[in-house]
């Protein structure tokens, strides 16, 4: 009998919900990401009877950055050394830290789609020029088409079916309001590497294309009151935050980036984050802006609209 959560959903995915990777066989490597020290591979996890045809999955494993509390520091004293060469005063070692400071981040999305795979996998990159015409030609019906599985993570953290000890603040107004909660990319270990997520109340908001002037509002509202909580929560100041939507996201429900601004990675790459006051600006000026825009981001071989697209030229 397939062991369930509380909502139903099967958690026989090998023993990885039960403390190990080990029920994992490796299909490839998707891509290695020296960048962020991460690797994601693509696999399966055994099914519950040992056999390998279990579900397919991602795992997604990252090198953590290190702890600088104090007492985290001091532990450090304890790593062993293999030496790889010395000269003159200079030397170099490999080094084992003690297994409490040797923690690696483990992501799993299981089972995964092929457009996870797609996403994932490494690709060309290509510039796209979105016009309003190729926007309701074949990006909108791409979005449409999109199962509404989707974003079930999104509407299960917004009916608080899930991550709900993970809820930093909530503004429950149905039309101007918004959860914040640490991004999955955020282990809340350190301030300085901050990423949270402002998913807004609103359901028919899918990206910064539906956005007019009468959402205004909604905006400054996330920014102000999200920004006012993590000086409160993190001490981090507004200008010290850097705060985006993504053109285009990966999650067609309105999401508002709120990541610290020493914090690098391809989410902030131009060509896919559009500063938040920007879009403020923009909507302040114009109040149909990005009704009437062509918008040019990135977009990898690999992924459905990017095809979408291609037939279409
Ligand atoms: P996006 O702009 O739609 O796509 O952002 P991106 O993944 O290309 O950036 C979605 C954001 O939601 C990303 O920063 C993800 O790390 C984050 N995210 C995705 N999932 C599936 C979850 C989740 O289950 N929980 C939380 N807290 N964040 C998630």
């Amino acid at each position: 009998m397939a062991k369930r959560d509380a909502d139903g959903v099967d958690l026989t995915v090998g023993s990885a919900r039960m403390g190990s990777l080990e029920g994992f066989v490796l299909e490839r490597v998707l891509l290695d990401a020296p960048d962020k020290k991460a690797l994601f591979l693509l696999g399966r996890f055994k099914d519950i009877t040992g056999e390998e045809n279990g579900k397919r999955a991602i795992v997604i494993l990252a090198k953590r950055h290190f702890e600088t509390e104090t007492s985290k520091v001091e532990q450090l004293s304890q790593t062993a050394l293999q030496s790889i060469f010395t000269n003159d005063i200079y030397s170099k070692y490999g080094g084992t830290p003690p297994p409490s400071l040797n923690e690696i981040n483990v992501d799993i999305i299981c089972p995964c789609t092929d457009k996870h795979i797609a996403k994932y996998s490494k690709q060309e990159t290509f510039i796209v020029r979105e016009t309003p015409e190729l926007y309701a030609l074949v990006t909108l019906p791409y979005i449409l088409s999109l199962p509404a599985t989707t974003i079930q993570w999104v509407y299960n953290i917004l009916e608080k079916k899930k991550e709900v000890e993970r809820l930093l603040y909530e503004d429950p107004d149905a039309a101007q309001g918004f959860m914040l909660h640490p991004d999955l990319k955020w282990d809340q270990k350190q301030a300085s590497e901050l990423y949270c997520l402002a998913i807004c109340h609103n359901r028919d908001l899918r990206s910064v294309r539906d956005l007019r002037q009468e959402h205004l509002p909604l905006l400054e509202n996330i920014k102000t009151k999200s920004c006012q909580f993590i000086l409160d929560k993190y001490g981090i100041m507004q200008d010290k935050l850097r705060i985006y939507l993504h053109y285009q996201p990966s999650y067609y429900h309105l999401h508002v980036h709120f990541t610290h601004v020493d914090l690098f990675g391809a989410g902030q790459n131009v060509g896919k984050a559009i500063l938040l006051e920007d879009v403020i600006n923009n909507l302040a000026i114009d109040p149909d802006y990005y009704l009437k825009s062509t918008l040019s981001y990135t977009l990898g071989s690999e992924m459905d609209l990017y095809k979408a697209m291609q037939s279409h030229l």
